[in-house]
């Protein structure tokens, strides 16, 4: 698993290269914004249960048929999974945000998801869509925390959502 220093470390290594002035910009705006994305990443963590909560809530009044009969979301068992993958979603951009790099997604998240949601049924789009009202959710609550400069926030949701949705949208 790659945070930003680490991935940079390994690009220059590979080529026995100094670190030059593109790698040091690139480590500068990094540690700049260090302390906005631990914030960032706090904001979430206090409210993660809520933030999935109101996401569910506000992805299946969207599209309620995921929550009737014949909805992959339907019987008490899959809403709670498909809570639970929210969940998964929320947590690990969390990490990816803290880390400056989306390798932690791949890793623990992205590899082999869509083979194991397309042999269960589970909808991509629909699925992709919530990790959109995810980021919206938590992009609302940290200006509401008063943190600015959060352009960072995006980048794990876009990213699973991107990764996930490939071909299938
Ligand atoms: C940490 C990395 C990780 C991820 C991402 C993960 C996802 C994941 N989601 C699953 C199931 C599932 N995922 C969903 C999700 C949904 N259904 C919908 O209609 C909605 C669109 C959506 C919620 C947004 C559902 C309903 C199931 C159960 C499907 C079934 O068993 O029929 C399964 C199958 C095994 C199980 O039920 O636990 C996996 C592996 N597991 C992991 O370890």
């Amino acid at each position: 698993m790659r945070d930003a220093v680490t991935s940079l470390i390994r690009n220059y290594d590979v080529t026995g290269r100094y670190l030059d002035r593109n790698a040091l910009d690139n480590l500068k705006s990094y540690f700049d914004t260090g302390m906005a994305r631990v914030q960032a990443a706090t904001v979430i963590n206090s409210n993660a249960a809520g933030i999935v909560r109101q996401a569910g809530k506000q992805l299946f009044d969207e599209l309620p048929e995921l929550i009737r009969a014949g909805g992959n979301a339907y019987t008490t068992r899959r809403y709670a999974a498909c809570l639970r993958d929210m969940d998964y979603y929320l947590r690990y951009a969390s990490y990816a945000l803290v880390a400056g790099d989306m390798d932690v997604l791949d890793e623990r998240v992205l590899e082999g998801l869509r083979e194991t949601y397309n042999s269960l049924g589970v909808p991509i789009g629909p699925t992709v869509r919530g990790i959109q009202i995810m980021k919206d959710i938590v992009k609302d609550q940290v200006a509401a925390a008063g943190l600015t400069s959060t352009g960072f926030l995006d980048q794990p949701f876009d990213y699973m959502a991107r990764e996930l949705g490939e071909n299938d949208l």
